[in-house]
């Protein structure tokens, strides 16, 4: 532990922040959290969450109802500080540390010294010691030797967080060994992994790293089935015969790649090292040009569907069975049809969601319909996301619409 840790600042309570402090009160830990919204602070201090993930509701109540978890929109007096704020990128790809440097200022009005300050956003190499700087520039009564500060980025799979964020290893980088344990010290309040020690920048760049690696294997998917195509070759079944090699495990390819890690974290090895990172650049470039790819699929379809035709696009979530839309190749498919193909009738079809989105909801040929209503009405029907629900679609309903399936489910 360091020096005292009887109390716990968690500074942004999204995704990630609100279940991490949730979790450590639960455990026992005296916890206060932050958020710039005052509505996420009145909703979580009473015991309400402010988006979807399950198993999440039930932890939170139980820790407001305990009193150990408390909410504010001003940062704590605490002995130790978890920050869980997004790192977006520019318009360049370049990262936008601004949200951690505001975090970094808010913290360093509070310090009386000895503190634990934990960076836990998604940061390019370097950013932990940048906040650190930043910190102790806000500070000069302090020195380096005054405050422990470590990176620790969160690996939890939305969908699943409560159950990875106990059990999944922690990668824990300390600017110095000695807050590398401490905060080690911290998570074992609640963490079941394994912990995993090393400087900060390495641990930057290791959760990069992992997503960079899907990223890559997803283009190289990607590619193969825009190869396929050409070729006349079922990219699926290819795919499935080429993973039955013991060392050979291919990705699936998609209409592209959605989110807000896989499809921003690479850019930031890209920004850090832009000589040398040419693979992962290739590989970002690749899964971004699908959804054009898809586009032209359907632009050909619908040409060949003659007058006024109707297009269903199942999914605009930016993968399977959640409500998501961020960074979603799919809605980004819905968006440029709508603005390209005035003509013709949009079905858009996403059963997570109750109101079309801003970018679509003042475009006048799309409407958000129901999946059977589409699939009756349909001329040409687009597949761009596996939801539960649409695997359960018969070729009957299909009929004879035109179909582009871009995950490969009614194979
Ligand atoms: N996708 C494909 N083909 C695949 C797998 C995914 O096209 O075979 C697409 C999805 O449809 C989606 C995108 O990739 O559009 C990303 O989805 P995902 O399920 O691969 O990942 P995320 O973004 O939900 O979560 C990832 C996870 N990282 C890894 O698995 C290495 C998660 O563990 C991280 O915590 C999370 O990023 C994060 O916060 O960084």
């Amino acid at each position: 532990m360091p020096r005292k840790l009887s109390t716990v600042g968690v500074i942004g309570l999204g995704y990630i922040g609100l279940p991490t402090a949730a979790i450590l009160a639960d455990h026992g830990v005296r916890t206060i959290g932050m958020d710039v919204s005052e509505r996420n602070v009145a909703a979580v201090n009473n015991g309400e969450v402010p988006f979807v993930e399950p198993g999440l509701r039930e932890v939170l109540e139980r820790a407001v109802n305990s009193g150990t978890l408390t909410a504010s929109t001003e940062t704590p007096v605490a002995d130790a500080y978890i920050v869980a704020v997004p790192t977006p990128f520019t318009e360049t790809h370049a990262a936008d540390l601004s949200y951690i440097e505001a975090a970094a200022d808010g913290i360093a009005a509070k310090l009386t010294g000895g503190e634990l300050i934990i960076l836990e956003s998604t940061s390019p190499p370097g950013a932990t010691e940048h906040m650190a700087a930043r910190i102790l520039a806000a500070r000069p009564d302090l020195t380096a030797e005054d405050i422990l500060v470590a990176h620790c980025p969160e690996r939890v799979l939305p969908g699943k967080i409560m159950e990875e964020m106990i059990t999944n290893d922690r990668i824990i980088g300390g600017l110095t060994r000695e807050a590398a344990e401490a905060a080690r010290d911290l998570y074992s309040a609640f963490c079941k992994g394994e912990f995993l020690l090393t400087d900060a920048k390495t641990a930057e760049m290791a959760k990069l790293t992992e997503n960079s690696f899907r990223d890559v294997n997803i283009a190289f998917a990607n590619e193969l089935s825009v190869i396929s195509h050409k070729l006349g070759i079922d990219v699926w079944e290819l795919i499935e015969l080429a993973n039955h090699h013991p060392r050979v495990n291919i990705l699936q390819p998609g209409p592209g790649v959605g989110g807000h890690c896989i499809a921003v974290d690479p850019w930031f090895i890209v920004d850090a090292a832009p000589e040398q990172a040419n693979l992962i650049r290739t590989a970002r470039q690749t899964n971004d040009a699908k959804p054009e790819w898809v586009l032209g699929r359907i632009e050909q379809a619908l040409e060949a569907a003659g007058e006024n035709p109707s297009v269903a696009l199942l999914g605009l979530a930016f993968k399977a069975n959640i409500d998501d839309l961020r960074e979603s190749p799919s809605l980004q498919i819905a968006e440029t049809l709508a603005q390209r193909a005035p003509g013709a009738e949009i079905l858009a079809v996403e059963p997570n969601i109750e109101q079309l989105p801003a970018v679509l909801e003042n475009s006048a040929n799309v409407t958000l319909t129901s999946v059977e209503d589409a699939l009756e009405a349909a001329d040409v029907v687009v597949l761009l996301v596996d939801h539960a629900a649409f695997k359960a679609i018969t070729t009957a309903q299909l009929g004879t619409a035109t179909v582009i399936d871009t995950r490969g489910i009614w194979r």
